[in-house]
């Protein structure tokens, strides 16, 4: 039991909720640590929206509303924390979205593609096949699918299948609150920020941006600048810490 007037509330809830989802078998135990990983990065950015991360939310939203065949990839930790902001994402950009597991196993699938139609999204089903060119069970996506998708959309992901799709000649966008992970550092375009924030700011940005400005954030993707940004956001928040 939580109490409500607890100051991490909110973060202990999200804990408990990774726990249980844990114990049904629908996160990885694994991925109760990368959650932990998250939270450290996310209480240096002061669990808030950046600038950075921002810009970064609306140059998401440009890349998949002018795709011809986004994709988004939904894993564990994904499907737990933000079924209902996957499902309104694709709802306002037309995103296939396929579950691609790690630690996956056919009944992890299954519980993580029933969460999200549960939660009103159109699952990519059909058979997968080993078609990444990775020796982990991430080189598992459909052909019609991952596979042919031009831009495809990664939430906390691990480094090597981010450079396999980019060296398939993909778009990549990673959602990722470390600014230095290998995802972070080889995608063509990286948001610093936690992912329940992250989907409905690119959301947004689907309704809003125009034209003109969708072309103009294209041709101005930068990651390494945003990266540094990320972590200049981060540090300068150091000498104040203690106030
Ligand atoms: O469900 P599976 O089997 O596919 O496994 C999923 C995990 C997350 C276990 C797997 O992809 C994994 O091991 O990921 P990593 O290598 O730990 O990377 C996850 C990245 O996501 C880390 O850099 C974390 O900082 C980041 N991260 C964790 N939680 C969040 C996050 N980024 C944004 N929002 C979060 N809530």
């Amino acid at each position: 039991m939580i109490p409500a007037d607890h100051p991490r509330y909110s973060s202990l809830v999200t804990r408990e909720h990774l726990v249980e989802s844990a114990r049904k078998g629908l996160v990885a135990w694994e991925g109760l640590i990368a959650h932990g990983r998250g939270e450290a990065f996310d209480y240096l950015l002061g669990e808030r929206t950046t600038k950075s991360a921002l810009i970064a939310e609306k140059t998401a939203a440009a890349l998949l509303l002018t795709a011809s065949h986004p994709v988004i990839s939904v894993n564990g930790n994904t499907a737990a924390l933000a079924a209902p902001e996957i499902s309104h994402l694709q709802k306002a950009c037309g995103a296939c979205v396929e579950v691609n597991l790690f630690h996956r196993t056919e009944k992890r699938v299954e519980m993580i593609e029933g969460l999200l139609r549960d939660t009103g999204v159109e699952v990519h089903t059909g058979e997968a096949e080993r078609l990444l060119p990775l020796s982990h069970d991430r080189s598992w996506c459909r052909r019609d699918g991952m596979f042919s998708a031009d831009v495809v959309l990664v939430p906390l992901e691990d480094g090597d299948r981010c450079e396999a799709l980019i060296a398939m000649g993909k778009t990549v966008i990673a959602i990722d609150l470390n600014p230095l992970s290998r995802t972070a550092r080889s995608a063509t375009l990286t948001i610093v920020d936690e992912i329940s924030r992250a989907l409905p700011q690119i959301t947004k940005a689907c309704s809003e941006i125009s034209d003109a400005e969708k072309d103009r954030l294209i041709r101005s993707v930068d990651n390494c600048y945003l990266l540094s940004e990320a972590i200049r956001e981060m540090t300068m928040r150091f000498p104040n810490a203690m106030d």
